[in-house]
């Protein structure tokens, strides 16, 4: 296949795994890098071995070889890059959220389908090939049959204590919704995208469970673990939530619960969903990603390993090693990305990526989240 150049604006946590999974792709070349200085994009691109770094995203908009750009800047930077990225007539793939709130999101959906380009959102826990294979036995098959209740939860320990800080907790850079837009997103899209249903109304509770956190004088990544100098903190107020409790009705008139936590020790990332069918029920959980539980009313309870020869040929097309030898967080990306590259190389017309208009419908059920909780009353979904 013809080599297709890319560019990535954000070097934090997740741009690095960007440039991993593409790399791992073979045909596609990460020929430079964007940061909000020259010395910063030029030591990530020394890190990287990426040939070209730049000090402001606009000169690798600018760079005529590059074909697809990588949007991984922090959430209050998504919606004006996502527009430059655009107006320059890329490709794009967006970090989610896609934007800061439904009016920006619903403008980048507007704008990418006049740009005629391709646009993907890293709605990265989809592509895991258990997680497809969940979505067959729903929706392809009778495995599961109608589907009765949803219960999901999304629980992370790396805000556990006051003491933990990162860009994230000040609405600012973050947005206006913290843990519902950074890890419900992900929570909402994949109990849609497993059910084939869509999420219509919301009735929500928030809870800020460090009202104020102790912050430190130096800049802190995320996942860049505890902080050691207990004795320079500033104390400072904060107003987004560490825990959410959903209850969500589907289109189909059925209901769910999801429920999101930063502040569960022990769970790093636990992204888990369990489906009640009337035929049979589902459970996965990112943490254990190549066991998908089965379980039956009428007959043994069963554990599906990610094993391609034991998969539907739609599922097993991403697991990429024999049974036992197992794929996880990274292999999510790699997989999206493939989907998306393949379709920009006409070799994958089937266009089975998330795009801004999934982007753009999680943003909308956040919305709705953030007014039911000021509202104490349920909310329908505006998309
Ligand atoms: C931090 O909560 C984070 O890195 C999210 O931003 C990602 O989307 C999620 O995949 C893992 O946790």
């Amino acid at each position: 296949m013809q080599a297709i150049k890319a560019g990535i604006v954000g070097t934090g946590f997740i741009g690095p795994v960007h440039v991993e999974a593409l790399r791992r792709l073979g045909y596609v070349k990460v020929v430079a890098v964007a940061e909000r200085d020259v010395d910063l994009a030029q030591a990530k691109a020394d890190e990287l071995s990426i040939p070209k770094a730049y000090g402001d995203y606009r000169q690798l908009l600018a760079d005529p070889e590059i074909q697809v750009v990588h949007n991984c800047t922090p959430n209050h930077l998504h919606f004006e890059v996502n527009r430059n990225i655009l107006a320059a007539g890329k490709h794009i793939i967006s970090e989610k959220p896609l934007a800061m709130n439904s009016t920006e999101s619903r403008e980048l959906v507007r704008l990418a389908e006049a740009a005629g380009v391709v646009h993907a959102i890293d709605f990265n826990y989809r592509y895991m090939p258990l997680v497809q294979q969940a979505r067959i036995m729903c929706q392809a098959t009778d495995d599961v049959g109608r589907v009765l209740a949803v219960h999901g939860t999304y629980f992370q320990d790396w805000l556990h204590k006051d003491t933990d800080w990162n860009w994230r907790l000040v609405p600012e850079f973050s947005g206006e919704s913290r843990a519902v837009a950074d890890i419900g997103s992900h929570l909402c899209d994949i109990v849609q995208f497993v059910t084939g249903l869509k999420i219509v109304r919301v009735m929500a509770d928030l809870v800020t469970i460090h009202p104020v956190r102790k912050r430190p004088k130096v800049e802190v990544e995320t996942y860049a673990g505890k902080v050691l100098d207990l004795s320079d903190l500033e104390e400072v107020a904060i107003d987004t939530e560490d825990y959410a409790s959903i209850l969500v009705e589907f289109d189909s008139g059925m209901h769910g619960v999801l429920t999101v936590n930063q502040c569960a020790a022990g769970r790093k990332n636990r992204l888990s969903f369990e489906i009640n069918g009337s035929n049979a029920a589902l459970a996965w959980n990112q943490e254990r990603p190549n066991e998908l539980w089965v379980g039956r009313r009428d007959g043994p309870n069963q554990t599906i390993m990610k094993d391609p020869s034991l998969l539907y040929a739609e599922a097993s097309e991403y697991a990429h090693y024999p049974g036992g030898h197992n794929e996880a967080y990274p292999d999510g990306p790699k997989n999206l990305f493939r989907n998306v590259y393949g379709f920009i190389a006409g070799e994958r017309p089937g266009g089975d990526f998330a795009t801004f208009v999934d982007g753009h419908n999680e943003i909308a059920i956040c919305d709705a989240v953030l007014k039911s909780n000021q509202e104490k009353q349920w909310v329908d979904v505006n998309y």
